[in-house]
């Protein structure tokens, strides 16, 4: 894939995406959300790629936010079309068959902590920082920073980071759930490549659904949470993956999934 403000690779199954503007700390703007979207769209239909890293070029930053310089002359029209953007570029990452880890490798402010929250799993260098500046710059958090942060880390800390604006660091970002793990900044994505190996190696199919039970469970109430389990979980028996990961165990060999 060839892109101005992104770099890809793709390595056994597995997907790294790296938003690439170091120069403005990776801010985003919309040519380089558009571009997330194309790069998304076309892994999602690349059945070769298992899973997806997503992080930020440079050692100082993930994202730093949407790029201020282009937010700053919108009106209401403009704003809501950019907006609509990046909800579209949440959908795709939300409803991919296939986790997206982050690895936020620097700041993750703004726009950029948001991306994160809209991956499966946030990893973390030790340098990397949190936080919902926008109140500063008399905005709202709105790529779905006040719903996602909020449903992860509890409505008061949110409200804590939204309103004040503070950034925390990383080990903050992990107590308060944040964050999944925190690693020294030059082993965070050997650690990211390591996890997504250890899930590329399961039935791909049955990470894919686990991620859509996991995403709708979250949108409902428990009753109609568990029975939309109970359908993706018999959705499990209609697949090779789950007849040879069952029959792998009771041969005592390691189970080959082929992802059907
Ligand atoms: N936008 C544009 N440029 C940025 C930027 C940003 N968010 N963040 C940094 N830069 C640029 C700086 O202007 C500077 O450019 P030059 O002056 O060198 O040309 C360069 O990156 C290096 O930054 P600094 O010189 O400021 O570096 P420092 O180490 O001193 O400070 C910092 C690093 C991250 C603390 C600081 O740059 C900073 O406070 N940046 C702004 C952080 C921020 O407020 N971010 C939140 C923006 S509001 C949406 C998507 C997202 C959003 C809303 C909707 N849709 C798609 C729906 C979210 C809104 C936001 O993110």
């Amino acid at each position: 894939m060839d892109f101005e403000n992104l770099l890809y690779n793709c390595n056994e199954g597995i997907a790294t995406l790296y938003i690439n503007r170091p120069k403005a700390l990776n801010a985003l703007n919309a040519a380089t959300i558009r571009e997330l979207i194309s790069a998304f769209t076309r892994i999602g239909a690349d059945a070769e790629v298992k899973l997806v890293i997503l992080t930020g070029s440079g050692e100082k930053a993930f994202v730093a936010g949407a790029d201020i310089s282009e937010m700053q002359p919108l009106d209401a029209i403009t704003g809501r079309q950019f907006a609509l953007l990046g909800h579209q570029l949440a959908a795709l990452i939300e409803e991919l068959p296939k986790p997206v880890i982050a690895a936020v490798n620097g700041f993750a402010l703004g726009g950029g902590c948001e991306l994160a929250l809209c991956c499966d799993i946030r990893l973390a260098s030790d340098n990397a920082r949190f936080g919902q500046p926008e109140v500063n710059l008399g905005v709202i958090p709105g790529f779905g920073g006040t719903q996602r942060l909020a449903r992860l880390i509890g409505k008061g800390r949110a409200s804590e980071l939204i309103m004040t604006g503070d950034m925390v660091d990383a080990a903050e970002a992990y107590r308060i759930g944040l964050v999944n793990k925190v690693y020294p900044a030059a082993e965070l994505l050997a650690a990211a490549q390591k996890m997504a190996q250890k899930i590329a190696s399961k039935g791909p199919v049955a990470v894919g659904l686990a991620k859509a039970a996991l995403r709708d469970g979250l949108e409902t109430d428990l009753t109609r949470a568990c029975a939309r389990e109970a359908d993706l979980f018999g959705l499990c028996f209609a697949t090779a993956d789950q007849k040879e990961g069952m029959q792998a165990f009771l041969e005592k060999r390691p189970a080959q999934f082929a992802g059907k």
